[in-house]
């Protein structure tokens, strides 16, 4: 089971606050630095990446690096990967998608979300985090938005896979808990949690 997302998404706040594991969390984009395993049970090993895309202050050479080493690592272990959980901050999708609009540059939300499923020849489970930081209209904006540049004109293939959360108050996180726990079931894989 992996979890991907830009730097600093929330990706190890994620996974502290749903599987419960003692992961390393930071302000600075950059803190989870390698990729990380951490066995969960039998067979299911828990994968925390570092980010995927630009950091400011990281140097290109150093962050292309650290890119290139992810889509590796995500493509050579294709078929060993039971689950992706692609996390995002939701509350700044439209306003980071349109800068990058402004320099024909596809979100790299979009781009990972695309080559995740691809490569796993299903859409991944997503984790649109950070919804305390934004009113909700602002989220539900940034959400339609996301869910029509990530599904196209096929809305309903994806909204069951589209979760909104806040790893800081713990707003939705039952829901995502419950899809991944019945995504790793119905492949066969005993997950460390129960469904509630
Ligand atoms: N307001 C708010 N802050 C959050 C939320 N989730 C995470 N954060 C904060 O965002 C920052 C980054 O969290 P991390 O979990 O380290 O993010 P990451 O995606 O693992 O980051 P890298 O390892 O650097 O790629 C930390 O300061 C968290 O406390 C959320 O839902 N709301
Ligand atoms: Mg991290």
């Amino acid at each position: 089971m992996v979890f991907t997302g830009r730097p600093n998404a929330g990706k190890s706040s994620i996974i502290r606050e749903v599987i419960g594991l003692d992961v390393k969390i930071g302000k600075t984009p950059g803190t989870t630095k390698w990729i990380h395993e951490y066995p969960l049970s039998k067979g299911l090993i828990l994968v925390d990446m570092p980010g995927y895309g630009r950091m400011m202050w990281v140097s290109e050479r150093l962050q292309d690096k650290n890119n290139r080493r992810i889509i590796y690592f995500l493509k050579s272990n294709a078929s060993r990967i039971a689950l992706a959980v692609h996390v995002l901050d939701i509350s700044t999708f439209s306003e980071v998608t349109w800068r990058l609009g402004k320099k024909n540059f596809i979100s790299v939300d979009v781009e990972m979300i695309q080559l995740l499923t691809k490569a796993l020849s299903e859409f991944p489970l997503v984790a649109a985090n950070k919804i305390d930081k934004a009113n909700k209209a602002v989220i539900d904006a940034n959400l339609e938005e996301f869910t029509q540049q990530t599904g196209g004109s096929d809305y309903s293939r994806i909204e069951n896979c589209i979760f909104p959360v806040s790893a800081k108050t713990g707003d939705g996180l039952g829901y995502l808990k419950n899809a991944i726990h019945e995504r790793l079931v119905a492949k066969g894989y005993r997950t460390p949690f129960k469904s509630h």
